[in-house]
């Protein structure tokens, strides 16, 4: 079966900055995402359906829309979110509408119960990720010449599936991420 993945990488800085999202096969090298996974020490999320790790204290003051944020969720359904869990399995167009704050990596009805697949997240300072953060910022917004990441939380959906999936669907959806970046420019 041809292996299909995704991937979408979010940066934000204070708003939302980029979106991108590329398809192709076979399954990325590693090096094509940001190191994910037990052993770089990523929490699990609980295995559901349209829930949510729960609110995630971070160790930054996260400056996205209206405020600075000390916490955050990170969605099943492939988004996280500030202020609240997002149980929607269909996506809205951006912008959105009332209080809600996303930066979404692939929003849709993802479903963990229904084989191996799972979502990881943390938040890091890595020098490494810290330097690969400010290069890819750097890239996509050429303004930000200076810009140096102090901060990164990394989410990723590893083979996860969709609601009414299975185990012989875990391939559908190879990998994608969502990537906080914060600054003190
Ligand atoms: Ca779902």
């Amino acid at each position: 079966m041809l292996l299909l993945q995704l991937r979408a990488t979010l940066l934000a800085l204070g708003a939302l900055l980029s979106t991108s999202v590329t398809v192709a096969a076979p399954l990325p090298a590693p090096t094509h995402f940001y190191p994910y996974g037990t052993a770089v020490g990523d929490r699990i999320a609980p295995v559901n359906d349209d829930g949510s790790t729960g609110d995630v204290p971070i160790s930054v003051k996260f400056p996205y829309v209206d405020e600075e944020h000390e916490s955050l969720y990170v969605n099943t359904n492939g988004v996280i979110s500030f202020l609240e869990e997002v149980s929607q399995f269909t996506p809205d167009a951006f912008p959105l509408d009332g209080n809600r704050r996303l930066i979404a990596a692939f929003w849709g009805d993802v479903d963990t119960t229904r084989n191996s697949g799972r979502v990881y997240y943390r938040e890091t300072r890595d020098s490494d990720i810290l330097r690969r953060a400010s290069r890819e910022v750097r890239q996509a917004f050429v303004r930000f010449t200076r810009f140096s990441a102090t901060w990164v939380f990394i989410a990723s959906w590893h083979r996860v599936t969709y609601y009414g999936g299975s185990s012989s669907t875990s391939v559908s959806v190879g990998l994608y991420e969502a990537i906080a970046v914060g600054s003190v420019q």
